[in-house]
């Protein structure tokens, strides 16, 4: 059977591909950080298949050990902090874990691969913030990046060390450049799960009012369980490469909570919305629409979940979230 190892096991994708690889027939590692981490029972319940290690990204040394445990075939590196407004309060941190934290996997997976470096394949979850103030629309592998977070630039640091690692080591190093993708797994501090808990809990009388910040911004939002199938994609592949996975479709934030409202019924969200500086971000990210031709193309890959039916399911799923909690 072949053995996976997943940092980032907690978050939405990490649970999204370790479904998808236990279902493969792999036997699958997740590494969490901290004693008595409180997501632990979240991924117990969800694939109670997974075997969790204990480990850090800041830590190369513990990382070592955990490949060692794991013996993997295939690495994914989806661990970071990965919310955006967070990084300008954060910056060192961030830029710690979620950039430098990746070398540290490149380097204990170079090291546990010893002399076939390509023996063991490694995916780096890169994003589509590194397109930032965007340079061409839309963007693809070769657009040049522009980051506009301390998140987007760590992310771009990654990205180029992945690049670096197969061109100066031969490995296996793939990076998915990944726009938005979300779920009913999604976070609430993300703007699509925000708006659709809010869209339900307002649907239920127990809420009156959702703040948001920019309602401007445009995103190429698709399906997290999609997206998962793309990185697994990348390392079936005989070579290693860089790959946007996208939607190729863009809407904006008012186009979201159109959607969101019309579900549960309400057709004018004006009386319920209200605008707070205190949710703009120093810097921000305008318009990304990614083009997929290569993962189309290469991978055989294209998104299943069309906007829409995303955010609907995501309102459908929080309206009973949020009715058994009030049962
Ligand atoms: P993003 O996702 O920054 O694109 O990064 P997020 O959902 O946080 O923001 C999307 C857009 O919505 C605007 N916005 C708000 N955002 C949040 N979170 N809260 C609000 O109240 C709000 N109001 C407006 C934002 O300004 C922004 O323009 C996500 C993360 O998952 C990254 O880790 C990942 O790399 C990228 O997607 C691809």
């Amino acid at each position: 059977m072949p053995r996976a190892l997943i940092t980032g096991i907690t978050g939405q994708d990490g649970l999204y591909l370790a479904e998808l690889l236990v279902a493969k027939g792999y036997d699958v590692f997740g590494m969490i950080r901290g004693q008595n981490n409180p997501k632990m029972d979240l991924v117990r319940n969800a694939v109670p298949e997974v075997e969790l290690i204990a480990g850090d990204l800041s830590d190369v040394s513990g990382l070592t050990r955990v490949l060692r445990a794991a013996e993997p075939d295939e690495v994914y590196n989806l661990g970071a902090i990965s919310y955006v407004a967070y990084s300008w309060e954060n910056a060192s941190l961030t830029t710690d874990i979620t950039g430098k934290g990746v070398l540290h996997m490149l380097e204990a997976t170079r090291l546990y691969a010893g002399d076939e470096p390509a023996s063991v394949k490694f995916y780096q979850a890169s994003s589509s913030e590194m397109f930032g103030k965007v340079q061409e629309v839309p963007q693809s592998e070769s657009t040049l990046l522009w980051p506009r977070s301390p998140y987007g630039v760590a992310k771009v640091f990654g990205h180029y060390m992945t690049i670096n690692y197969r061109e100066s080591y031969g490995m296996h190093a793939s990076s998915g450049i990944l726009f938005n993708h979300e779920s009913p797994r999604r976070g609430p501090e993300f703007v699509t799960r925000k708006v659709t808990q809010a869209v339900a809990r307002i649907k239920l009388g127990l809420q009156s009012e959702l703040v948001l910040g920019n309602l401007d911004a445009k995103r190429d939002w698709g399906f997290a369980g999609d997206y998962v199938d793309a990185m697994w994609r990348m390392l079936q592949q005989p070579e290693a490469d860089d790959y946007v996975i996208a939607t190729g479709e863009t809407h904006s934030i008012r186009e979201l909570l159109d959607v969101a409202f019309e579900t549960v019924g309400i057709v004018d969200w004006a009386p319920y919305v209200r605008q707070d500086p205190r949710f703009m971000r120093p810097a921000e990210v305008d318009l990304l629409i990614g083009d997929p031709s290569k993962a189309k193309a290469v991978l055989g890959w294209k998104p299943q979940v069309a906007f829409s039916e995303l955010i609907q399911m995501m309102v459908e799923n929080d309206l009973d979230e949020q009715s058994a909690l009030v049962r």
